[in-house]
């Protein structure tokens, strides 16, 4: 039974990078919203995954005037890093304009400083929302049903729901099937994802034919390792010193081992949804679309999406116009695809110029060939420098 009902004009569901965002915004102009989030405080605050903002995100802050949440007191100021290509280092330029304002920002940090920032301005955000379901999505207002920490079940009643919940959150789920179109493909190789306490050194990429490797810095004394495996790899069979060796291997120089904290199978794939609104309920973020961790641009297309919603709702709010709020699935859609197309070609790139027993060895040529035009010509060189200003 529902003991309370509450009213609000956004329910957002999910406090990460998106949520949060979203919610700063709309309090900065004036609109109440309700966060809902799952987890504990804790838990969100301390998830580790990405590690840089890139250029747009910065400025994006800048313009609302929450410079100060892409800050991290402990990360380096200034971006390095290479990439190794058969056991030689090339550095990578990231003094262009394009990615000079990129800053480097465990996710962890930004979530942390969105959360302070937005309880500091007054913001409503409830941690550990258990059974959050959205309703009535078709009608006038949508009515979010949950149950908060002492079990009692309530509901808020909204004029909008933002499902920023994540690929595996419930907002998706709210739209029909025979609404909804899944896009995916699913590489048959996989990473193996490590947090380990060292910093990073060496910094950057390795392409190698054992596979692809990876060494990003996560703030003065922690990095996030990849190795490239078979899809079908499990941790198990990946103990500490086998990582420290491969690695090695990979970038060809000595990889000082230290203490692993963390260490899993991310598949590589690709999922779009289509239409990401329906009714009163939109997607945000990783709800609606993942790209291959090789591109490094989930956070990159979490708050183009925020952005683009928070004006749609701004604009309905306050001049009862809701044109933007009619175009956001195709505004978003449209930067997503293509993002997808840059995060594909990046991902079979780096793959296919190492490992042939993927894609054969007229594909290794091919990405060979690619790869040296990179390095030798100033225009694709900054594709590159960008790619890497983001992972990093
Ligand atoms: P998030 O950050 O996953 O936040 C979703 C939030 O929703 C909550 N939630 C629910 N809340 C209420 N009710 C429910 N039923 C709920 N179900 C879930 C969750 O607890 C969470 O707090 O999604 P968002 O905001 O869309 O942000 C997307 C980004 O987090 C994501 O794209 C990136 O982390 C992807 N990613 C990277 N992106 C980059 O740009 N650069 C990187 O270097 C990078 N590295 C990574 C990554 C993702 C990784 N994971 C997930 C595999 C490295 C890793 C390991």
């Amino acid at each position: 039974m529902v003991t309370t009902t509450e009213d609000t004009t956004v329910v957002i569901i999910g406090a990460g990078v998106a949520g949060l965002t979203l919610g700063n915004f709309l309090l900065k102009s004036g609109i109440d919203c309700v966060v809902l989030e799952k987890q504990s405080r804790q838990y969100v605050e301390n998830r580790q995954r990405a590690g840089t903002i890139d250029s747009r995100g910065v400025r994006m802050f800048r313009e609302w005037g929450l410079e100060d949440v892409t800050k991290d007191k402990d990360a380096a100021s200034e971006i390095t890093g290479g990439i190794w290509i058969d056991e030689v280092m090339y550095p990578m330029d990231f003094d262009d304009d394009n990615i000079s304002d990129s800053v480097l920002c465990p996710q962890q940090v930004l979530v942390r400083n969105l959360t302070d920032a937005f309880l500091r301005a007054g913001g409503d955000l409830r941690f550990e929302a258990r059974d959050v379901t959205p309703q009535d999505l078709l009608g006038e207002r949508a009515l979010v049903h949950y149950r908060s920490t002492d079990g009692t079940a309530k509901a808020i009643s909204c004029d909008f729901v933002a499902g920023c919940d994540g690929f595996h959150g419930i907002s998706r789920a709210s739209i029909p099937d025979d609404v909804l179109t899944r896009y995916s493909h699913v590489y048959t190789f996989s990473w193996l994802s490590i947090l380990a306490e060292v910093p990073a050194n060496p910094s950057g990429m390795a392409i190698h034919d054992r596979g692809l490797a990876g060494m990003i810095p996560r703030g003065a004394n922690a990095s996030r390792l990849y190795i490239q495996c078979p899809a079908g790899d499990t941790p198990e069979q990946w103990p500490d010193e086998r990582i420290w060796s491969e690695l090695q291997a990979r970038f060809g120089t000595e990889v000082p081992p230290g203490r692993i904290v963390d260490k899993r199978i991310v598949p590589l794939r690709c999922e779009v949804f289509s239409p990401m609104s329906y009714g009163n309920l939109h997607l945000l973020g990783d709800a609606a679309h993942i790209v291959p961790p090789m591109s490094a641009k989930g956070i990159h297309l979490a708050l183009f999406d925020t952005e683009v919603f928070a004006r749609a709702v701004i604009k309905k709010v306050q001049e009862g116009d809701a044109g933007l709020l009619d175009s956001y699935s195709d505004t978003c859609l449209s930067h997503i695809w293509n993002y997808q197309a840059f995060a594909v070609w990046i991902t079979e790139l780096m793959h296919n110029a190492g490992d042939a027993s993927y894609e054969g060895e007229f594909r290794k040529q091919l990405a060979r060939a690619e790869l040296e035009r990179q390095f030798t010509s100033p225009a694709a060189n900054r594709l590159f420098s960008e790619l890497s200003a983001g992972l990093l």
